[in-house]
Order: C-alpha cells, then sequence, then structure tokens
C-alpha cells in the first residue's frame, strides 16, 4: 500500500468513525453534540473523498446506506431461533390473573421483578449482526419464516451497519420493531395529500409499506425509525447479561437504540402503574403504541416459566383500548371551507372508540373515496388517534349490505350552488363561489377571529355562526360594526357578556402585521409564511404590491403559494376589506428590518415537549426557528431551555435533572 492511500484510508476511518459517534449520541443516547450542519459537512466530505478513492468504499460505510433496486423480490428467510409472539392481556384483570399464573409456576409470593417497554406499533424485524458487521435483516413473517429486508433495513439511520466494539461476536441477532415517528407520517401523508396520491391510514401501515418497497431508494427516503426489545440468535463468545434489562443495555452499547420509556418495575402494581402513566402520555410520544408489553426481569425465571405455544410465558401485551372500531358509514356529507375546499365527511352509527363516541369522520376527498372502494351502508373501520379527526380508514367488503349506494362528488356547492371546480393533478375539489359562499364566509370570519389569528377573545365557531345567521355579520369587517343593541338580542347574550364581547373586539384591533396577514385566510399561508411575509415586505402596502416572483423571493414561498397570495391582492374586494379594516382601527407597530443576527432568538437551542392547548409542536418549531432560535428533539447540556406542555414525560425528568430551565405555555404568548 502506497504512503497516500494510507494516509487516506486513515481519513476515512476518522470521518466514519466521527459519523458513527454522532450517530450514536442522536439516535441511542438521544444526546447529539453537535448541530445537523456539523454533521451534514462531515458527511459531505466523506461522500467527496469516497468518490475520488472508490476502491477504499467500505460496505459498512454511511454513504453506502441506499443501495440500488435488487433485480428479483424478497427472498426468504427461515428465523434459527422462531420469532415468538406475545399474549395479550385485555384488562387490568387479565393482567393480575398473568402475573398470579408467573408467581404460582414460580412457587413464590415475593413481588416479581419486571421490565416494563411501550407495545410499538410497528413491525418487528431481526437484525443479524456478523463478526459485527449487519448482515442480514428479516421481517417476522409467521414467526418461523420471514422475507430478506437486507437493503431497506441499512438505510434505516438508527439501524447501524456496524456494531460499536473492537470485539464483536460471531453472530449476534438484535430483534426489534420497525416504526414511523407520528411527525414523518404526518409530513408522508401531507406530501401524498399534495399530489392527491393514496394517503396511509396510520404510522404503521406507513412503516409496513415502506419497509417492504422493493427499491431501497423509496425506504431510504420515509424516514423510519427503530427500537430493540430483545436478543434472539447469540454466538458462545458473547457473554451474556442475567437479566432482560441488563440485555437491552449491552444492546445499547452495541450502538443499537432503545425506547427511552424501558422500565424496571417491582411487581404487578408497579406494572400497573406503568401501564396507566404512559397510557395518559400517550398522545404526546413521538411515535404510536398500542400498548405495554411485561417481561419478567430474571433470565433464569424466563427460563424456568418456558413457552406455550409459539408465546413465552413470562412476558405479556397489555394492551390499550382500541383506537380503530367498526360502524356503518350512514351517509356522507359534503362540508366547504374557508378556502372553498370541500371536504367529504362520513355520517356514522355513532361507535365508542376508546371511550369517546364518534358520529363524523373524514373520508378527506374523492380519490380517498375511490380508493377505499366505500358505498353508502358500508360497514367501515374508523380510527381516532390523539386530538386528530377520525377518520375512515378500511371497508369490510365481506359485510356489504345488499343496499348499498355510490357516493356521488358533487356538481354544485352544497352551500351556495356556485359550480365546484377541480383543478387539474388535484385531489381537492372546491366551490368558485369565493365570498358569496356563506359557508366559505363564514369559515373565514371564524378563522380571522380565531386564537392565532386576531385572537377575539369570546367570539367562538358557534356566536359566528349566529351573527351571521342573523345577517349582522357578512364579512371580517362587519365584525368591528357589531353594535351592543345587536349583541343583546342575541339568545343568552346579556348586557355584560355584550360588553365584554365589545371590549374584546376593540382589544383585537391592535395586531401585529404577520397575524393580521395570517388572518386574512390566504391559501397555503399559516402562521409561518405569513410571519416570513411580513418580516420581508415590512408593510401591508408593499405586500399587496408584490409581483409573484418578488413573492418567490420570501423564504418557504414557492411559486403555488406566491400564485395565492398574488391572486388574493389581485381581487379588489380582498383590497376593500382590507383598507375598511384599517378605518375602522385595526393596527399594528411597524416592523423593523431585521438581519439574521439580529433575530431575537438566535443562537439558543430549545426543545419541546409534551402538549400544548390549541397548538401543535411543529407550529411552536416553526414559531422558534422564524425567531432565529435551534429546536432539538432532545435535552441536553446545550439547551437552553425545555418548553414543556402537559404531560411531558422523560424529557422534563432529563431536564430537570441537567438544571435546564423549564417553560411553560407563557412562554409561547411572549413570541407572538
Ligand atoms: N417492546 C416489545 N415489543 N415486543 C414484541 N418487546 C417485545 N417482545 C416481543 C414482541 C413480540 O417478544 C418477546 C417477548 C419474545
Amino acid at each position: 500500500m502506497t504512503n497516500q492511500t494510507d494516509n487516506v484510508e486513515k481519513e476515512l476511518e476518522r470521518l466514519r468513525s466521527l459519523i458513527s459517534d454522532y450517530n450514536y449520541q442522536y439516535y441511542v443516547l438521544d444526546d447529539p453534540s453537535v448541530p445537523d450542519a456539523e454533521y451534514d459537512r462531515l458527511y459531505r466530505e466523506l461522500t467527496k473523498l469516497e468518490s475520488q478513492y472508490p476502491e477504499l468504499i467500505t460496505d459498512d460505510s454511511p454513504t453506502q446506506r441506499v443501495g440500488a433496486k435488487p433485480d428479483s423480490g424478497f427472498e426468504e428467510v427461515v428465523h434459527e431461533l422462531p420469532m415468538l409472539s406475545l399474549d395479550n392481556a385485555m384488562d387490568e384483570e387479565e393482567m393480575v390473573s398473568f402475573n398470579r399464573r408467573v408467581s404460582e409456576r414460580l412457587n413464590t409470593t415475593d413481588d416479581i421483578e419486571y421490565v416494563c417497554e411501550p407495545k410499538l406499533d410497528g413491525l418487528a424485524i431481526s437484525l443479524l449482526y456478523e463478526n459485527g458487521i449487519l448482515t442480514r435483516a428479516a421481517t417476522r413473517g409467521d414467526g418461523m419464516q420471514g422475507e430478506n429486508i437486507t437493503l431497506n433495513a441499512r438505510t434505516i439511520r438508527s439501524i447501524p451497519l456496524k456494531l460499536r466494539t473492537n470485539k464483536p461476536p460471531e453472530r449476534l441477532e438484535v430483534r426489534g420493531e420497525v416504526f414511523m415517528l407520528k411527525s414523518s407520517f404526518e409530513a408522508l401523508n401531507e406530501e401524498a395529500r399534495k399530489r392527491g396520491a393514496k394517503l396511509f391510514a396510520n404510522p404503521r401501515n406507513a412503516a409496513a409499506g415502506s419497509l417492504r418497497q422493493l427499491d431501497p431508494q423509496i425506504t431510504a427516503k420515509r424516514n423510519l425509525s427503530f427500537y430493540a426489545y430483545s436478543m434472539g440468535l447469540v454466538s458462545d463468545d458473547f457473554e451474556l447479561a442475567d437479566s432482560h434489562y441488563e440485555r437491552l443495555q449491552q444492546i445499547k452499547t452495541l450502538g443499537l437504540p432503545l425506547s427511552a420509556e424501558v422500565k424496571i418495575a417491582q411487581g404487578i402494581g408497579a406494572c400497573l402503574e406503568y401501564y396507566q402513566d404512559i397510557m395518559q402520555r400517550r398522545d404526546s410520544l413521538e411515535y404510536e403504541i398500542d400498548g405495554v408489553v411485561n417481561k419478567v426481569n430474571s433470565i433464569q425465571l424466563q427460563e424456568r416459566l418456558g413457552f406455550v405455544a409459539r408465546a413465552p410465558r413470562w412476558a405479556i401485551a397489555h394492551k390499550f383500548p382500541a383506537q380503530e372500531e367498526m360502524t356503518q358509514l350512514l351517509g356522507v356529507d359534503f362540508q366547504v371551507g374557508r378556502t372553498g375546499a370541500i371536504t367529504p365527511v362520513a355520517r356514522l352509527e355513532p361507535v365508542s372508540v376508546g371511550g369517546v363516541t364518534v358520529s363524523n369522520a373524514t373520508l378527506h376527498n374523492m380519490d380517498e373515496i375511490e380508493r377505499l372502494g366505500v358505498k353508502i351502508n358500508d360497514y367501515v373501520i374508523i380510527r381516532r388517534a390523539g386530538d386528530v379527526i377520525p377518520q375512515v380508514v378500511s371497508v369490510i367488503h365481506d359485510r356489504r349490505p345488499d343496499a348499498v349506494s355510490d357516493i356521488r362528488a358533487p356538481r354544485q356547492c352544497p352551500v351556495c350552488a356556485s359550480p365546484v371546480e377541480r383543478a387539474e393533478g388535484e385531489a381537492v375539489m372546491r366551490c368558485t363561489g369565493g365570498l358569496i359562499c356563506s359557508s366559505q364566509r363564514n369559515e373565514s370570519i371564524k378563522h380571522f377571529a380565531s386564537r392565532k389569528a386576531m385572537d377575539i377573545d369570546g367570539l367562538g365557531d358557534k356566536l359566528v355562526e349566529v351573527l351571521t345567521q342573523k345577517g349582522f355579520v357578512k364579512s371580517v369587517s362587519d365584525l368591528f360594526r357589531v353594535n351592543k343593541e345587536q349583541l343583546v338580542s342575541l339568545e343568552r347574550m346579556g348586557d355584560k357578556s355584550a360588553e365584554n364581547l365589545l371590549k374584546a373586539l376593540e382589544a383585537s384591533k391592535a395586531t401585529t402585521l404577520p397575524k393580521f396577514l395570517y388572518a386574512l385566510g390566504i391559501r397555503e399561508v399559516g402562521e409561518v409564511t405569513a410571519k416570513n411575509i411580513a418580516n420581508h415586505f415590512l408593510t401591508i402596502d408593499a405586500i399587496t404590491k408584490a409581483s409573484e416572483e418578488e413573492l418567490e423571493s420570501v423564504s418557504d414561498v414557492g411559486p403555488i403559494v406566491a400564485q395565492h397570495v398574488h391572486a388574493f391582492f389581485d381581487n379588489d374586494d380582498n383590497l376593500q376589506q382590507i383598507q375598511s379594516l384599517i378605518e375602522l382601527g385595526v393596527h399594528w407597530p411597524a416592523i423593523e428590518r431585521k438581519s439574521d443576527d439580529e433575530l431575537p432568538l438566535k443562537g439558543k437551542t430549545y426543545v419541546i415537549t409534551g402538549s400544548f392547548d390549541g397548538v401543535s409542536r411543529t407550529e411552536i418549531k416553526e414559531k422558534l426557528e422564524a425567531l432565529g432560535a435551534k429546536v432539538s428533539g432532545s435535552v441536553s447540556k446545550k439547551t437552553t431551555a425545555l418548553i414543556a406542555g402537559e404531560k411531558a414525560g422523560s424529557k422534563l425528568s432529563k431536564a430537570e435533572a441537567l438544571g435546564i430551565d423549564v417553560l411553560g405555555e407563557e412562554f409561547l404568548e411572549e413570541l407572538d
């Protein structure tokens, strides 16, 4: 080997090792030590050097995650040790019976030590490392035989291609779950919705669909995640720990990620507490879970307990109440939104889903109806997860009644009878009535009054409906023209409430340009885009006069958004409304031009956890970023502060342990 090649190899090794360390800190320790930009810089450096010396590229290099599409489908893989399934406990009583059976078999009255883990709603896979290198990944399949998905598993960034040890075992099989973060799922569906493409019903289906792609390039784009939960085959040269918990720590030391929620519980009482606690925090977790897995911790006791059929006697899945239920589709209503978008909404035979009665669910658009193949009177599966609007996820074709009827797209707006149009390549139907359409008008007024827009305290959706029905309000500017006499004439509106509403209307006139712009309800202009446009042009006058080209120079504004903004201000009625609002007293302070360095949160790093009233974590992130801050996924010494909402979990404990400032919802108001 020449001296130069020797040096290049050393440099390649240095870069790969640094990238591997950063990956480990990010995915396994959940504690990144370098900013993304530094990671990207090293990655680019490695790619460049490898392109100059292709003969020195190794299969375990981080640049080699995405390979070429194989010629044929997935090969079969026989699991040397079957991949077991888990028995389920559907309620506390069944959990108590499970614990009793364990105690009786072990002939003990002492508390059993369990390990509690979240039951991730994903797909079980097996990863085989031979001499430290990932050589094969396989799906669980039927437990005996799965499919070889190595090329796809290699694209998952949290799965190391090489174990972090100098003395790797000859063979080590790690088992765990591939899943999709809720945020990745939402982004994937949002992008599909924009393209009018098929939506995934839930993160699990999205993960399954992504893992079973024949082209690894597609899987690579899907942002899948992995958490390990056990070992399978292990060669004799590896010294296994005596407890499940310690074995998980061994897996972690080797570079594979675990859920941060894995805990030891002494006795069944502690298992049930863990279950209740994590169920409470379920919506604020970054991934979907459908229960808790409880495992006897001691391996010796596990061995004494053994198996029945294909499930271990030492483990059980304590399931959460279902988020999906079956019901009948009674009819479909078409709702018209503020921008004219017409959404089919399923009217359902009311059904309780996880304790909440659901009688409506979204069907998104006509493409989705076609994809589902759903007809009126069909039995359907509906799903309710977190705060998201319930949705119809599938049809039970086997139960189709004789009398079903097609769902027909309306040709006319169901509210104002204006023609409905559907632009080429768009999945969404729209009412062309504009502000003639009372539904569009009402929805625009509701949006204008809402908290993140003009924030008119006490003017909720119901009251807007009443004011428009009575004919007191026909446009957003009319809101500032209502008088006390009109208000007290409304049902259940006393003198005091009327005065309070008038005061709130008056107070709302003092706003900011970004909020005002957002309140106008321009298509595709959310809070962040409104802020970017306002900060770019500084005055409403400049915004109304901006060309599409000028609008496109604003960060985050592409040709479509620019077109919508331009079209909005090209409309005389809209300009008239703005003029009236200003004449009626709506005002805002002038914006001073700020360079990036002057952004108020420049140099600060925040972590967001838990849930917040009326605002998603993504929205908070976007706001912080617009003010120059960085938002990180995990708390570390470098975190400026943790912004904690309801049901904050491990991130809050970590911030407290590190003495990091914890800020509440009030902080978000300061950002406005
Ligand atoms: N968290 C977790 N999920 N899960 C699934 N642990 C776990 N363990 C499993 C399965 C099927 O099986 C082992 C108990 C054998």
